[in-house]
């Protein structure tokens, strides 16, 4: 048994390692272009985050934890940064590609990109607002880029200038909107970027961008510092519902770095979900796992809706954009309509995920009119039929015998309420559902009073509709049956 006596030489080592701290960032980092990079943090910060391994959490406690979730089904995706600025234009020309990518695809070296952070100055910002929008649209939570792929923060981080300190705006983006979010209930969860174009240590680099620091970068000086901001982000702004990573796909980052920074955002904030692109197992764009034991919570399909769910316990959420850029394009127009957005919600419901809808605001701070008029669509339907997409699970059918879709959601006593998405008002004003054995007790259209007559029989029941659709997008039908739905 080891005695205090024979402790004392451990402790002043520690004590040692402690006053030292770990290696830093060269203050500043040097490269063959003979670009300064800017200022890094002077010091990596001490590692005093003693990561618990989360591991065994059991089927049933993150159940608990993702319930918040599962329920919400629709969220707000928000890419916002200082490629908001040239907006897809680069020296005069239009650059392909997503707007967020500009660096990247105009091959634009860290030191010409970074004089942007010298006029971003979002000065028509207003995160109530932004909040706003979201709620009325429907939406429960906000997924907003800490930072993206640039590396720059949109949060004051005391450990680069490569952050809003930096421009003439000065504040903190990310405090406001932390702050609206609380007022109008919506939970706040952060996109970060794994892989960072600017840092001088971070693994994967390009010729072109210009910022080496040494010709081997050190992905463990890189790893204290990203998760030394990731220790501002779930510190600073009270209750974090998801950190969203992304850019895992690079060399560099490896699965079991992934492991130990999912095991550092839960040791920060127990019950944050963290997505499967903090790991190596994401199938592409698909976004789903491959097989094997991967860390991550749920699978991120991206622009892509699955062709059928995944069945319980397995979350999921397919992020998508309203037009065809994450980031603000000023010259983007391909918008969505409202009827095929409204139509993916349901689609992704009916099959059990969550849908993240994209806004890219301008470098003033504003959404796009585009973007608030879609959202605002939606949140009329949502506001008539938000019911049938929050809380529910996916339908019991595994094909619907109508042009829409279907999901469900248990009634108290014991029973199921099932909810009849209509794409198109069935001719002769007979919904047929076919397949059903139980016996429907009651139907309804909701936004409409008075019940609907069903008559038919086990496997074809028939309900009577009105001539007239009350919703052109989806009008929905509750059809209220005893126990659970038998096929
Ligand atoms: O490279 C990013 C891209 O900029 C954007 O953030 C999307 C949205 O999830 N994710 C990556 C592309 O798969």
């Amino acid at each position: 048994m080891p005695t205090f006596r024979n402790l004392l030489p451990i402790a002043f080592l520690c004590l040692v390692a402690l006053a030292l701290g770990s290696p830093g960032v060269p203050a500043r980092a040097e490269n063959p272009a003979g670009v300064v990079i800017k200022e890094l943090s002077h010091e990596a910060p001490v590692e005093k985050v003693v990561t618990k391994d989360f591991s065994h959490e059991t089927p049933i406690e993150k159940a608990e934890r993702m319930k918040w979730f599962n329920d919400a089904r629709f969220g707000m995706f928000i890419h916002w940064g200082l490629y908001a600025e040239p907006a897809g234009v680069w020296e005069g020309k239009d650059v392909e590609g997503i707007g967020e990518w500009i660096q990247d695809k105009a091959k634009i070296p860290v030191s010409e990109y970074s004089e942007l952070q010298k006029s971003f100055n979002p000065v028509k910002y207003d995160a109530d607002a932004w909040v706003k929008f979201a709620k009325q649209a429907g939406m429960k939570y906000i997924v907003i880029t800490s930072k993206h792929h640039d590396g720059f923060c949109l949060f004051d981080s005391k450990h680069t200038d490569w952050d809003i300190g930096g421009t003439p705006y000065k504040k903190d983006l990310l405090r406001p909107l932390a702050e609206a979010c609380q007022k109008h209930g919506i939970k706040l969860c952060f996109y970060h970027s794994i892989m960072d174009w600017y840092h001088p240590q971070y693994g994967n680099k390009e010729e072109w961008r210009g910022n080496h620091a040494t010709e081997q970068p050190d992905m463990e000086i890189y790893r204290t510092y990203m998760k030394a901001q990731l220790e501002e982000l779930l510190t600073n702004y009270g209750d974090v519902g998801i950190v969203w990573f992304d850019g895992e796909w690079e060399s560099s980052w490896t699965h079991e770095m992934g492991v130990d920074l999912y095991n550092y955002c839960r040791t920060l904030q127990s019950s944050t979900i963290v997505n499967n692109r903090v790991d190596k197992g994401r199938d592409g764009m698909v976004g789903m796992n491959k097989d094997g034991e991967f860390s991550g919570d749920y699978g991120t399909p991206e622009q892509e809706i699955p062709h059928t769910g995944f069945g319980k316990g397995v979350y999921w959420e397919s992020c998508m954009t309203m037009n065809e850029t994450w980031g603000f394009k000023k010259k983007d127009d391909q918008w969505k309509s409202s009827e095929t957005l409204l139509r993916n919600l349901i689609d992704i419901a009916s099959k059990g995920g969550n849908f993240l809808l994209n806004v890219g605001p301008t470098a003033e701070g504003e959404f796009p009119t585009a973007s608030i008029e879609r959202l605002q669509m939606m949140g009329e339907w949502m506001e008539v039929h938000g019911e049938s997409i929050y809380g529910t699970s996916a339908s019991p059918f595994e094909k619907v015998s109508w042009n829409g879709r279907c999901t469900q959601k248990p009634l108290p006593g014991g029973g199921t309420r099932l909810y009849l998405h209509l794409f198109e008002w069935p001719e002769k004003g007979q919904l047929v559902v076919q397949r059903l054995k139980n016996r429907p007790l009651r139907a309804t259209l909701l936004g409409v009073e008075e019940p609907l007559t069903i008559a038919g029989k086990e496997g074809e029941w028939v309900v009577e509709l009105p001539a007239e659709a009350p919703n052109a997008i989806a009008s929905v039908v509750t059809l209220d049956i005893e126990g659970k739905p038998e096929m």
